[in-house]
């Protein structure tokens, strides 16, 4: 809780004057009856006249007081509440930005955006309404029951009874609702994770005509949400009729005995009017509590998801080592003894005992079936993921010892599931180089074959790409990828089968560009085709997780039998085709 009051502190003026403010909403409501009183008791029964219309000037100038205290406070209160949901909302956003792969994987991103969004504007709905009522229901509720007191005191005995007996039933309908409140968040959560997915996913979902299976899928989450709504909502409407059964059966306690006493002389007329006006407001302030507190309830689910967010401990910082200022000034990559898996507690290695090591600015391939864990291994480079047991050394120094910004910037990665963002060509090439020039940009364009198609489109660079690089070829995106890791000027350049959609000649452009402008970049280009890394220094191929051979192609050709059946394979394709 304490660390949520550095989101009241910018606005405490608004939480602390919304309640005051409406306090007068409580003098008017507590007065007004009585004011009314008086003009059934003394103007009415005594055909007084200017008193009546003096007391009705009196009651209109209260209304009015009312209004404005009304107003205000409202005012404030959305001041205060947009104004922390806002900072909270900023806060938790940066905290996601800093979180890791794996934070993110433990999360699901579908929950990420729920506790961002609906998270956050339930505990802005319960400071905006808990505000307001935060002294006005407790405040309307004492002062009806003083006055019913001093009215009649005889009378105003039944409220021992209804109070007690109110409060317990609506504690117990929180008590039940709670749960089911945090049940129907997690909910949510799945829905949007639903939701999040086939938006991304639409066009694969069109093209596989599985439209109606997501449907499916889809109508199962939301009816899986109604139902868990409606369990919840279920116990909370009973509070409604619990508190009208409260409430008439209290007035008519109250008409039955004080009409009793009216008729005996013994109570004025004007006082049962009142009298039954206040009872009606002791059971209101009561409802309007019991309201409150439910919201509150619903917050205090949501308010403990999102500190979950900001009490995650991001597992992939910078250490805080002698080294932070280690710069990368050549490129040399090694392996010591790497293990990794995804899972913390995963006995099955996705990676197990990986040893290698390479000079600077030497070209290697990877090569290995599918799901070998290639990708799995040159993302440890770059600390995307950090490894289990083992070291990453790049320039002999552990990637860990490396400030992050730094070792990210000084590694071009081009990942396999590349993403271009909505913007012009530009834009999205100068991700690598904020500053880079046109010269320099085109530069990198053409290194990566890229200038050629770009200067086709008739606005060239400023061509405006959808969200995703929708509106352009695969094997085009591709190349801008590589185009937007070659602005960063790397010292070690990772191509993650980022050709796989570029045809073979336009392919073999770019390998020969590469050996020209980036004879001193370490690079690693993991493929399917061995023509890709025919001419690398070194290939290394991965079987499960293990590296089964590395050298050369002639050397690899000779020694290890994977190759050469790979090799064979390809070659023999290629040979019919
Ligand atoms: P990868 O390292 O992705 O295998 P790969 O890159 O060799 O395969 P491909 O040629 O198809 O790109 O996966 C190795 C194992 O790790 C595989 O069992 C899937 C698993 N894995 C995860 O659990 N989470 C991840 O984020 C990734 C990338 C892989
Ligand atoms: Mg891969």
């Amino acid at each position: 809780m304490k660390r949520y009051v550095k989101y009241v502190k910018p606005y405490w003026k608004s939480f602390v004057l919304c309640p005051v403010l409406m306090l007068t909403e409580v003098l008017g409501e507590v007065l007004l009856p009585a004011f009314m009183a008086d003009i059934i008791n003394i103007g009415a029964v005594r055909h007084d006249i200017p008193y009546i219309m003096g007391m009705g000037i009196v009651m209109l100038v209260t209304a009015l007081v009312m209004m404005a205290g009304g107003i205000g406070g409202a005012y404030f209160a959305a001041r205060a509440a947009i104004g922390f949901a806002g900072d909270l909302r900023s806060d938790v956003f940066q905290k996601v930005q800093s979180f890791s792969f794996r934070n993110i994987d433990a999360f699901s991103t579908g929950s990420l955006v729920t506790r961002l969004t609906n998270d956050i504007t339930q505990v802005q709905n319960v400071i905006l309404i808990g505000l307001k009522l935060l002294l006005r229901a407790p405040g309307m509720l004492m002062g009806a029951v003083i006055m019913a007191f001093i009215m009649n005191p005889s009378l105003a005995l039944i409220l021992l009874i209804v109070i007690p007996a109110l409060a317990l039933a609506i504690g117990m309908v929180i008590k039940v609702a709670f749960p089911r409140f945090e049940i129907m968040q997690k909910k949510i959560d799945a829905l949007n994770s639903r939701i999040q997915e086939a938006l991304t996913n639409v066009r694969i979902i069109k093209s596989f005509v599985r439209g109606s299976f997501e449907e499916e899928k889809f109508a199962a989450s939301n009816e899986d949400l109604k139902q868990s709504g409606l369990r919840a909502f279920r116990v909370v409407i009973l509070n409604m009729p619990i508190m009208m059964l409260a409430m008439n059966v209290t007035t008519l306690a109250v008409v039955w005995t004080g009409g009793r006493q009216v008729l005996a002389g013994t109570m004025p007329i004007g006082d049962l009017t009142a009298f039954t006006t206040y009872i009606v407001q002791v059971l209101m302030s009561l409802m309007i509590l019991a309201m409150v507190l439910l919201q509150s309830s619903r917050a205090v689910a949501s308010l403990r998801r999102i500190t979950e967010v900001l009490d995650t401990e991001v597992d992939l910082t910078d250490a805080y080592s002698a080294r932070k200022d280690a710069v990368i000034t050549k490129g040399t990559v090694e392996f010591r003894n790497v293990s990794f898996s995804y899972y913390k507690d995963n006995a099955e290695k996705v990676l197990s005992d990986i040893s290698f090591k390479i000079e600077a600015g030497e070209t290697v391939g990877i090569i290995g079936s599918t799901g070998c864990g290639k990708t799995s291994l040159v993302q440890l480079i770059p600390r995307l993921y950090d490894t289990d047991s083992g070291g990453v050394y790049i320039d002999g120094i552990n990637v860990k010892d490396y400030s992050l910004r730094h070792l990210r910037d000084s590694v071009g990665m081009v990942l396999q599931k590349n993403v271009l963002f909505s913007g012009s060509i530009a834009e999205n090439l100068r991700w690598g180089d904020e500053s880079a020039d046109q010269d320099t940009m085109e530069a990198a364009a053409s290194a990566a074959q890229a200038a050629g198609f770009i200067s086709s489109f008739p606005e060239g660079y400023e061509t405006n790409l959808s969200q995703g690089g929708v509106n352009v070829s695969g094997g085009q995106k591709q190349r801008l990828c590589i185009a937007r890791a070659l602005l960063k000027r790397p010292k070690i350049l990772i191509l993650d089968d980022s050709t796989s959609a570029v045809d073979t000649a336009t392919e073999a452009e770019i390998r020969k560009s590469f050996s020209g402008s980036l004879r001193e970049t370490t690079k690693i280009i993991i493929a399917q085709r061995i023509t890709s890394v025919m001419e690398a220094d070194h290939i290394i191929v991965m079987e499960e997780g293990r590296i089964s051979g590395m050298g050369s192609h002639e050397e690899m050709l000779a020694q290890c039998a994977t190759y050469r059946e790979i090799y064979e394979s390809q070659m023999e394709k290629e040979a019919i085709a």
